[in-house]
């Protein structure tokens, strides 16, 4: 007896060890986002953080100078040479990263596009801010209603080749098929890239090109803070309206001058901690990607991985939420 208790007690300490070194040793996640300068991911990068250091993971946070594909590649490249265990992407491009997704793939890394998809064969799973119909539906419903159902809009995006703008953006021309919008015309769609110089120029240039323009969607944070400078600027406050997807960090002055008197946003901060915790939840084997495994996030609660439209798989944070003067200094210092 004495024997088998001495044995037993020897396999709980050896097991022990094992799982307790296992996890001080953690995983490496590195994140890589559209591009470096961007208060929205640097807040996804803070919740990306946080759930690394929850589970005891390591963390890199990475994008190139300008939103492109190349420079995501050279990133992903490195990370496949420094043999990191997962990569959560915000993609600059739906198909273009996929063969490099793929080797880091074969390299037994496993891959989470959050914020902006790649396709599913260069991913494990995607983690969604929100529904993107309720996205495009609600932007397109908002300028509507600012400028009483009647006039030109235009859309100034992100980068032309981003999945979830494109998105949202099939959305938008969705709804504005809708009778009640028979008197909108969309105008343009132009892009600022995500660059607060191109975007505030782009914003410029319709001014200029389209003198009678009633509104102005931006589905970018980058664009739609840099637009409502530039209406600012050109002295068009009341005369073009704006709303699109903002940082209420960026956008409470333009809140509080009229320049843009609603938009929308979920929390970037929890979006990053929902997509770095899934990628620990993948390198442990807790999940695989599939559709209708469950899981706990931390502090997030519980979720089920379901069907994307893509045709992969996906994970869904939650409703987007409405900003305006009523609650903006809420939140201007919290993302
Ligand atoms: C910009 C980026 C990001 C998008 C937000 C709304 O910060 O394009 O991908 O989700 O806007």
């Amino acid at each position: 007896m004495r024997k088998l208790i001495t044995v037993l007690f020897l396999v709980v300490l050896t097991l022990t060890f094992f799982s307790v070194s296992a996890f001080a040793e953690g995983y490496t996640v590195g994140v890589v986002v559209k591009n470096v300068g961007n208060p929205f991911m640097d807040a996804a990068g803070r919740g990306a953080e946080e759930a690394c250091n929850e589970l005891g993971n390591s963390f890199i946070f990475q994008g190139p100078p300008t939103p492109t594909v190349e420079g995501q590649i050279e990133i992903i490249e490195n990370l496949i040479a420094q043999q990191v265990d997962a990569i959560c992407i915000t993609a600059n491009d739906f198909d273009a990263l996929v063969p490099v997704l793929q080797k880091a793939k074969r390299n037994d890394i496993k891959v989470v596009s959050f914020d902006s998809a790649v396709a599913p064969a260069g991913r494990d799973v995607h983690v969604n801010q929100a529904n993107p119909e309720l996205i495009g539906i609600l932007q397109v419903q908002t300028i509507a209603e600012m400028i009483d159902y009647e006039g030109e809009i235009a859309i100034l995006s992100a980068g032309a080749t981003m999945t979830n703008q494109n998105t949202w953006i099939e959305y938008m021309k969705e709804e504005l098929k809708n009778p009640k919008y028979e008197n909108i015309e969309l105008v343009t769609i132009v892009y600022g890239d995500d660059l607060r110089d191109k975007s505030y120029n782009e914003a410029m240039g319709l001014f200029k090109s389209y003198p009678n323009l009633k509104g102005i969607i931006s589905p970018t944070t980058v664009g739609i803070s840099a637009t409502a400078k530039a209406i600012t600027d050109a002295g068009l406050i009341g005369q073009v309206k704006l709303t699109g997807l903002g940082l209420p960090s960026e956008m409470a002055e333009w809140v509080h001058n009229g320049a843009c008197e609603a938009f929308f946003l979920w929390n970037p901060i929890d979006l990053g901690y929902l997509a770095s915790y899934v990628a620990g939840l993948l390198c442990d084997g807790a999940i695989t990607g599939e559709a209708g495994e469950e899981f706990s996030a931390g502090r997030m609660g519980d979720y089920t991985i379901v069907e994307a439209e893509d045709g992969g798989t996906e994970v869904l944070l939650g409703p987007p939420f409405r900003f305006d003067i009523s609650n903006i200094d809420e939140w201007k210092d919290i993302y």
